[in-house]
């Protein structure tokens, strides 16, 4: 076996070996009831594969799709993306990637035995097997208390499991401004619609309330290709740097930007509908350099801005790039931004986040990323190696863990 191979098998078993932190989920602490979304029906009815069947039957209107009870639109994703064709997308071999990890065979027609065995799982149980397979330690939710269902969760109060930390979300809050005052309002917040010195406290007040409530680790939004910074025309621009940021610092929390979402190019496919735009990453670099003490955890969606972003990240200590988010998140792009990362900032960056919505989907966002990362490790290790650098499995832990357990999460970034 040569260098690399041997280096990639090293490297694979102590990956398989290393629980990983996921910081970016849209899952649910079990206890928040049905938030989380779990099972077979769910994997099917993911939006990534709603717009894939909708692609498969263009006749069928969208209305019509949607008017369908849940089961049958994944009996329809089933027939047309499994059975009438081969499953080749990232999306629709995930799901066969969990099957095969709970020990399921994928069914020749219907889904009426899959259906039989997530009925008989036992939420809490089957969490934790999940969570085993999927090699993963923890998992950051995305929290949003303007969210009505989920603001009931928050109010009735449950016992927090510490798989399932808590990170603060704001558009509801901030984007489109006054968009959000309404909701602010109703939960006793004394906004109004212009961004007044007493709206950006009260906002600072809203923003201080939840994160202790929430014990959230991180405050965290979504900017559109467009975002600007300085730019004292945007209110969400003026909302981070006047609400948003002080907050973060004053708490020494992260603000996680993900960058480069249109959202709702076509609003009639919903969660689905969102598209990708190029972002102008000088913004982010003024943003870091005005903010020299706050840590971004930044991901682009658009591939065209990952080597800017890992530039940006060698100008400023303060940006830590993340995840391959999205549209990025596929085997064939994963392996080509951990080599670019581990290129130009080493071992400084967070390689991946699942993002998962549904709880099984972590079994297969975390083993497809895994191999292809990997492997772009391995290389590196096998280049050091050919420049005589002695490569053992204790360092190899060493990095993986580094890269995996969350910690620059929490690191402190000095003023210059
Ligand atoms: O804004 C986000 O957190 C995005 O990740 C989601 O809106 C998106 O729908 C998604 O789940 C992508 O994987
Ligand atoms: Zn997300």
């Amino acid at each position: 076996m040569n260098k690399t191979m041997d280096l990639q098998k090293t490297a694979s078993a102590v990956f398989a070996r290393t629980p990983v932190t996921d910081i970016h989920t849209h899952l649910f602490d079990p206890a928040m009831g049905p938030l989380l979304l779990w099972g077979i029906d769910e994997l099917l009815t993911y939006h990534y594969l709603v717009a894939e069947v909708l692609r498969a039957r263009p006749e069928l209107g969208t209305k019509t799709f949607w008017a369908m009870p849940k089961a049958k639109q994944a009996d329809l994703v089933w027939q047309e993306l499994f059975v009438k064709r081969s499953p080749v997308s990232e999306a629709c071999r995930g799901v066969l990637t969990v099957l095969k990890a709970l020990g399921l065979d994928a069914p020749k027609e219907d889904l009426t035995k899959l259906r039989k065995y997530f009925r008989a799982q036992k939420l809490s149980s089957h969490v934790e097997r999940v969570l085993q397979l999927a090699g993963v330690k923890c998992v950051y939710m995305t929290n949003d208390p303007l969210n009505p269902s989920e603001q009931a969760a928050w109010e009735k109060g449950f016992a927090r499991s510490g798989r399932f930390l808590a990170a603060l979300r704001l558009e509801s809050a901030i984007k489109d401004w006054p968009q959000g005052a309404g909701a602010l309002k109703a939960l006793g917040y004394a906004v109004d619609s212009s961004l007044s010195g007493r709206t950006l406290r009260e906002v600072r007040r809203y923003l201080n309330d939840w994160v202790r409530r929430m014990k959230a680790r991180y405050l965290s939004t979504t900017l559109p290709p467009e975002w600007r910074y300085p730019d004292i025309h945007s209110s969400i621009t003026n909302l981070l740097v006047k609400a948003v940021i002080p907050t973060a610092r004053e708490r020494g929390l992260p603000v996680a930007l993900m960058i480069g979402v249109r959202k709702a190019v076509n609003p009639a496919l919903g969660d689905a509908g969102d598209s990708v735009g190029l972002a102008d990453l000088a913004a982010l670099e003024r943003l870091a350099l005005g903010f020299s003490d706050v840590t971004f955890l930044v991901t682009v969606l658009a591939r065209e801005n990952l080597h800017g972003l890992c530039v940006a990240a060698r100008k400023f200590k303060n940006i830590v790039p993340f995840g391959c988010w999205w549209f990025l998140n596929t085997t064939s792009f994963i392996g080509e931004i951990t080599a670019m990362r581990l290129d130009l900032i080493g071992l400084s960056f967070i390689p991946q986040h699942s993002d998962s919505r549904v709880l099984e989907q972590l079994i297969y966002k975390w083993g497809h990323s895994r191999c292809v990362i990997a492997e772009a490790l391995a290389q590196k290790y096998a280049d050091l190696a050919h420049s005589a650098w002695p490569v053992t499995e204790a360092n190899i832990r060493r990095d993986v863990a580094a890269l995996f357990d969350g910690r620059l999460i929490n690191q402190r970034t000095s003023i210059s």
